[in-house]
């Protein structure tokens, strides 16, 4: 079977719930992104819970945007809990960035999937991948929902540097589409996690995304 390109986006609140599709779908999956509804509603002991259970890389979706020692001291108890990435905004500065970079495996958010990106943060995006570029984080964040700013993203970003992409499924993206763009995981929520069949579901992504690989 091919390395997984698909990212399990776990909003759930319950822990049970959480554990159970983690369960189920993990074949299909290169890691598990772990974001505030889950933690606030399990707490952060998921993390440890869900390597456990399922043995991928977690990524702790806080979307930090702090000052440089709030984040590191946000970020260092989440690695401590065993998370393996962590995602951070672009936004608030290089200090605060590097704050987190200094601790544990990092994704800077450079353009989001929502309508509400393009007020706000899609005109700073060249800023943003200059940052990274001189950063070299693990990866960035784009959004699946326009795929012609991944190519965009993927033109003006360093080889090497990873291209997330969330907005497939609920938000109208297309796992196919992304890819082709230049993503290189594509992030996905509710269309797994809210289907009858979360299993069925992440195997279908997982084979959509195989065909363009
Ligand atoms: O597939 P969905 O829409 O149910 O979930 C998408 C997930 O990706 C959800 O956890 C969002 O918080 C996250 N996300 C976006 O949807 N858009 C973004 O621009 C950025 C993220 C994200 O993961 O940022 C790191």
């Amino acid at each position: 079977m091919r390395e997984s390109r698909l990212i399990l986006a776990l909003d759930v609140y319950d822990r049970e719930k959480a554990l159970e599709i983690a369960e189920r779908t993990a074949d299909y999956l290169w890691a598990i992104k772990v974001n505030w509804p889950l933690i606030t509603g399990s707490g952060l002991k998921i993390i440890t819970e869900l390597k456990q259970v399922t043995g991928l890389p977690i990524i702790a979706d806080l979307k930090l945007a702090d000052i440089p020692n709030t984040n590191r001291m946000i970020a260092s108890k989440v690695f401590e809990a065993g998370a393996d990435y962590i995602i951070v905004h672009g936004f608030v500065g290089r200090d605060s960035v590097e704050a987190v970079m200094g601790l544990g495996k990092t994704i800077i958010v450079v353009e989001m999937s929502h309508p509400g990106a393009k007020e706000f943060i899609q005109p700073v995006v060249d800023k943003l991948i200059e940052l990274a570029n001189e950063l070299k984080p693990f990866g960035v964040i784009a959004p699946a929902t326009r795929p012609e700013r991944v190519s965009y993203i993927r033109s003006k970003l360093q080889e090497g540097i990873k291209i997330l992409t969330p907005g497939v499924g609920a938000q109208g993206g297309k796992a196919k589409n992304a890819v082709k763009a230049g993503a290189d995981y594509v992030i996905v929520g509710r269309f797994i996690y809210g289907s009858d069949t979360p299993r069925e579901a992440a195997r279908g992504l997982y084979e959509e995304i195989s065909e363009v690989v």
